[in-house]
């Protein structure tokens, strides 16, 4: 975890004890998952995760393969249905993947995405669900999704 990783989780902390202490109980609106890589392979670890729909799903991405390898990962959440044009279009654009969150973030494809991370490097993004449904996470270094297959499922439960 780096320090700004480290100080927005501070803030978050802070948040919900301010929430806590000024209204009832109430369903959470915010989860925090945790999604990493393998480390002797190109995939995601978990593939699955199991959320129920909440307005702020906080993700933190951390790439945890074996630093020897110089792998970059991302995570992207792609919109449902557009998992492939969004595949396509990391391919087509021919973007060198240090640009893939400049050239992308405001992508309708993308509900949410991280830079590429060096092995080691983590990074928080915030998630908000348009409802519940299935969301494929995606890696879109070129090459890992549509040739090693690193996709998984962000399940939101109603
Ligand atoms: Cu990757």
């Amino acid at each position: 975890m780096n320090a700004r990783t480290a100080a927005r989780l501070l803030a978050l902390g802070l948040a919900l004890a301010g929430c806590a202490s000024s209204s009832a109980p109430e369903a959470p609106r915010e989860v925090l998952i945790r999604l990493g890589t393998e480390r002797l392979g190109v995939g995601f670890d978990p593939k699955e995760v199991h959320v129920p729909y909440v307005e702020t799903i906080r993700i933190i991405f951390r790439n945890d393969v074996d630093p020897t390898w110089d792998m970059p990962h991302n995570v992207a959440i792609a919109a449902p249905g557009r998992e492939d044009a969004l595949i396509a279009s990391v391919r087509n654009l021919g973007v060198h993947h240090l640009q893939l969150a400049e050239k992308l973030r405001d992508s309708p494809d993308v509900l949410a995405m991280t830079g590429a991370l060096a092995p080691g490097e983590s990074e928080t993004i915030d998630f908000h669900p348009p409802g519940p449904g299935s969301y494929q996470y995606i890696c879109l270094v070129p090459g890992h999704a549509e040739r090693m297959g690193m996709v998984g499922v962000l399940v939101v439960s109603d």
